[in-house]
């Protein structure tokens, strides 16, 4: 056992930051990228995490104190070797909404609640200028409600000292875009923000009622990455136009060449599962289809094609679903495919994976193939253009040549943005996913 004393890690050249939280008191066991404080800045707010694991001893600043690099913060109790240790300032997490972790894709619902025309009466769901979000001068509070209105808050004149943005600010922006009255929209607003699960400006709003006249209930709060992703999904699914293009591929002869490598790819530690050659076929498919690798600017006027191809994930953990990102997936090959998917999906479980390893995606790919189902429509993680949800592949009769021959098939399911990729587009871009995940040897090719 040893005390360890925490530091504020690289504020950038920030002094005399304000704590506005303290996360946890002396007695609390924290984990590595236990979040301890909340910083707030006049462009961001932070969380200062914990660069080990233990027990925290003494907090030595309380909410409302000033604190610059290096300040120290608070005492741990550390079991053994400081090898758990990390350098503070690589697990500083900046908590601007660039750095949120990715919007978790899910499977939506049917999207018959969401009329066109509503949405079209939102201008506070325009696609939000990140850049601008973050540089905002607002407290996590008012930049919470804009999030959860759709508000982007470069576009917001602010009314508090040194031009703070407040919650009434927000509110006087949407009505000045609603062209309503102030009170008619300030009930909305509050209304809308209010309640759990509410839809934004200008969509009809789900009644709750009170339950407990029809029996008992218990209210949990949702955790902290629903909080943060349900939002971020919201705004995918009534700013984006999705359609969702299925398919299904023909694996047969990929499960046989899999199932031959499997046990010496598992002498070497790696679980060879579809999903790896699923993502070797799409990045295969994305260097044919340039503009899925893209992604609309704030003011969806130009499409920004990246030289880059870093693929999301959708992994389900305790916490919930999270999107950890395989950087430079076109230098990988399936079994460095494997092996990523591997390393992330278990970081992503025990709660180890930093900011950066969720960010930077430009394509997402969510397997539910390990559980089952046939299709299903994922949420396209904004601002990708697309996303590919793979299902469970099954033994089934296909007609060829006159006669129905038992095939391995994996169904897919494409959704798309349909303002940037057109319906003949998300087909071809289907066919050819489903031609790549049969060209066997194509998938186990050395990569360049
Ligand atoms: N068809 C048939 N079998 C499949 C399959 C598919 N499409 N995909 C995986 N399998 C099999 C695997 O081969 C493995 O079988 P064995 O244990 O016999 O080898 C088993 O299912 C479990 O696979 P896995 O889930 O451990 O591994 P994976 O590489 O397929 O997936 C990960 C990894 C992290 C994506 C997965 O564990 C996970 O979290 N999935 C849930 C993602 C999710 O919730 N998405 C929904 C988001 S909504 O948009």
């Amino acid at each position: 056992m040893a005390s360890r004393e925490i530091h504020v890690p690289d504020l950038g050249g920030f002094k005399d930051v304000a704590v506005i939280d303290v996360l946890v008191k002396p007695g609390d066991r924290v984990e590595i990228d236990t979040p301890l404080l909340t910083l707030e800045t006049e462009k961001a707010t932070m969380d200062v995490p914990s660069p080990a694991a233990g027990v925290i001893e003494q907090m030595l600043v309380q909410k409302g104190a000033l604190v610059s690099t290096g300040s120290t913060v608070a005492v741990l109790t550390v079991a053994g070797a400081a090898a758990a240790i990390v350098p503070a300032a690589a697990a500083a997490a900046v908590k601007s909404p660039a750095t949120l972790p990715t919007p978790v894709p899910v499977p939506a619902p049917a999207p018959a609640a969401a009329p066109a025309t509503a949405v079209a009466l939102a201008p506070a769901t325009a696609p939000v200028n990140e850049a601008g979000f973050a540089a905002s001068h607002a407290s996590p509070g008012v930049r919470r409600f804009a999030r959860e209105l759709g508000v982007d808050l470069s576009r917001v004149r602010g009314s508090g000292l040194k031009g703070r943005i407040v919650e009434n600010d927000v509110k006087a922006h949407v009505k000045n875009l609603l062209g309503l009255g102030g009170t008619a929209v300030a009930t909305g607003v509050g209304a809308a923000s209010g309640a759990a699960g509410a839809a934004g400006i200008g969509l009809p709003r789900v009644q709750v009622p009170d339950f407990t006249q029809f029996g008992a209930v218990e209210i949990k709060p949702l955790g902290r990455i629903k909080r943060i992703s349900g939002p971020r999904l919201h705004a995918s699914w009534v700013n984006l136009p999705h359609v969702t293009q299925f398919d299904a591929a023909d694996i047969t002869d990929l499960e046989a060449a899999r199932i031959k490598l499997k046990d010496r790819a598992a002498t070497q530690g790696v679980k060879l599962t579809p999903l790896a050659f699923v993502l070797r076929a799409v990045v295969r498919v994305l260097q044919r289809f340039p503009h899925f690798n893209a992604s609309l600017d704030a003011a969806g006027e130009n499409l920004i094609y990246k030289k880059f191809m870093h693929l999301g994930f959708a992994a389900d953990t305790p916490n919930g679903l999270m999107v950890p990102v395989i950087r430079d997936a076109d230098k990988k090959d399936i079994y460095e495919l494997a092996r990523a998917l591997a390393t992330l999906s278990e970081k992503a479980r025990t709660g180890k994976l930093s900011g950066a390893e969720m960010q930077g995606g430009c394509f997402t790919v969510s397997s539910l193939g390990g559980i089952g189902g046939t299709a299903f429509t994922p949420i396209i993680n904004a601002p990708e253009l697309a996303i590919l949800g793979v299902s469970r592949a099954a033994m089934q009769p296909v007609y060829r040549d006159g006669a129905f021959v038992p095939r391995m098939m994996l169904p897919l399911s494409l959704s798309y943005d349909h303002r940037v990729i057109d319906g003949a587009d998300g087909a071809r871009f289907s066919v050819t996913l489903a031609a790549a995940l049969a060209d066997v040897p194509g998938l186990l090719e050395a990569v360049p």
